[in-house]
């Protein structure tokens, strides 16, 4: 076996579905080294006419509200349904509670095993610190591997939401049973993103007290601006571990899916999610590049300092930064 795969062998490897060639090019796009940034650039250049075609769907949720497992399980219903299911997990909490992706590939073992299906913990740590994420890249070459589902989960700590939003076509919130206090202190923004809401971890002995959170999440719905015209968001009851309720998530993600590919919006939103992709990347790039200048760099802690030792206003120091910035060049 080469130890070192050439571009055609990465090209090879997604197109057949080989599982470890998939896992050594997500780690080749993941990769910093500028030598590894070059193969990824003409990788994913190579892929994109093979890409586009899947469904994406983010899954967010407190910790422990079952996400893992509602995976797993949905994950195998899909593969029953003649699908391809390929699974990330962005944990912004991995780089602190390190069990959580490990105790993830546990959860997702009987998946992890099927051949249709394809499961990547992706490491973050940084992530939210302003390192570039690259799960939509990862994203993208499980779709030109003929995945036709990509799983994406994230645990529900606000910012990480946002991104997964921005990559999906479908967003899936898990609650799982609570009283009005409890939704008094949902966040408003996961409530916006929503597009399909499963009360998780449902059974008869808690039917009752689910069917009042089911209720009262429909009726806290009522006050939020509609994401999708004529789409009502779904509150679903049922139980990942139990494998009830989810022929029905299944169905709704489904009809979401043609709503939006008939009024046209399922292509808006991907152009218009590329669009803000790529102006993440121009500053990106302009930071990274900005940085490797020795005079830049220290001139971009100066004042990163007395913005964030509250000296002076963040804008005018950003915009005195970015004034050097171009007198360099
Ligand atoms: N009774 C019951 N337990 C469930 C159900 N779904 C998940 N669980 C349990 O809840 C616990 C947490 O489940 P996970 O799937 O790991 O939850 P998670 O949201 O992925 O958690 P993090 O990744 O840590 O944020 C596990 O012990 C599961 O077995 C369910 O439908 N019913
Ligand atoms: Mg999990």
């Amino acid at each position: 076996m080469k130890s070192k795969l050439s571009l055609q062998d990465y090209i090879n490897g997604i197109r057949a579905s080989d599982k470890r060639i998939l896992g050594k090019a997500i780690t080749l796009i993941e990769s910093k080294k500028p030598e590894h940034r070059q193969v990824a650039d003409q990788l994913l250049k190579e892929i994109l006419p093979l890409t586009g075609k899947s469904i994406r769907i983010g899954i967010t949720g407190v910790p422990g509200a079952g996400k893992s497992t509602f995976i797993e399980s949905f994950g195998k219903l899909a593969i029953e349904q003649g699908k391809k299911v390929a699974v990330l997990a962005i944990d912004p909490s991995s780089s602190i509670n390190k069990g959580s992706i490990l105790g993830d590939k546990t959860r997702m073992e009987e998946l992890a095993k099927d051949p249709n299906a394809f499961i990547r913990p992706s490491p973050s740590s940084g992530f939210l610190g302003g390192i570039a994420n690259t799960t939509f890249e990862s994203l993208l070459i499980c779709e030109a591997s003929g995945f036709d589902y990509i799983l994406i989960e994230t645990v529900g700590v606000g910012q990480s939401e946002t991104l997964v939003n921005d990559i999906t076509d479908v967003f899936l919130f898990l609650k799982i049973i609570g009283g009005g206090d409890e939704l008094q202190g949902i966040k408003r923004g996961i409530m916006e993103m929503a597009d399909l809401i499963f009360i998780n971890k449902v059974n008869p002995e808690n039917l009752s007290k689910a069917k009042m959170t089911k209720s009262e999440l429909t009726r806290a719905l009522q006050f939020i601006t509609q994401k999708e015209k004529g789409w009502k968001v779904p509150v679903l009851i049922g139980s990942a571990l139990e494998k009830t309720g989810l022929d029905e998530v299944f169905t709704r993600i489904e009809d979401f899916i043609s709503l939006k590919k008939q009024n046209g919006t399922f292509l808006a939103t991907r152009k218009n999610q590329a669009q803000k992709r790529f102006e993440f990347w121009v500053r990106e790039f302009i930071l990274e590049k900005a940085k490797q200048d020795h005079q830049l760099e220290n001139s971009f802690q100066q004042h990163l300092k007395n913005a964030s030792e509250l000296l002076s206003n963040p804008s005018s120091e950003a915009s005195e930064f970015v004034q050097k910035l171009f007198r360099k060049e």
